[in-house]
């Protein structure tokens, strides 16, 4: 089985994780109905808490980079605040999350803020997400900088 999901930078383990790594990950580090906590949203989540923990966040990570090579979009956001609610949906039936639901894997943060309001936003529910990279510094970001460049990109979906 191919990896879905790389896990690296500030880490003492990095990992390539498969979606059967994913299913295998202990029952506290996951969420199985992302519905009850964000009720539009279907399917089961491993908790980033959860990964984090298995790679061994190092004490001076402080950004999240969540890296998608299938559509080349990035973010690069605060980690102390997304790092107990964060969650990774990888599970829709038994399957991987379908494409259409931004799948295999799609990072998703139930509270989060609207569209370019604040650093951590709807924009940062990276969808197709293959790569999470711990940093000190904040890492590359390709999120859409004002209202024009931010409708083409949803006129794209
Ligand atoms: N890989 C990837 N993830 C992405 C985007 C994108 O273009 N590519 N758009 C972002 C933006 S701007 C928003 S508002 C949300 C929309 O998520 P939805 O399609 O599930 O409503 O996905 C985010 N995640
Ligand atoms: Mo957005």
């Amino acid at each position: 089985m191919n990896p879905v999901l790389q896990i690296s930078g500030q880490v003492e383990k990095p990992l390539q994780l498969t979606f059967a790594d994913l299913q295998a990950i202990a029952a506290e580090h996951q969420l199985p109905d992302v519905s009850t906590v964000a009720p539009k949203r279907q399917g089961s989540a491993v908790k980033l808490a959860g990964l984090l923990s298995l790679a061994g966040a190092r004490p001076e990570a402080s950004f999240l980079g969540l890296h998608s090579s299938t559509d080349d979009f990035h973010a690069s956001i605060p980690l102390g605040p997304v790092l107990d609610r964060g969650l990774l949906i990888y599970e829709l039936n038994g399957q991987p999350l379908p494409v259409a639901q931004g799948g295999p894997l799609r990072f998703f943060i139930p509270d989060h803020a609207a569209c370019r309001v604040d650093e951590i936003d709807e924009c940062a529910n990276l969808k197709f997400v293959d790569h999470l990279e711990l940093t000190v510094e904040k890492g590359y970001d390709n999120r859409p900088e004002d209202e024009d460049e931010h409708e083409q990109l949803h006129a794209k979906e």
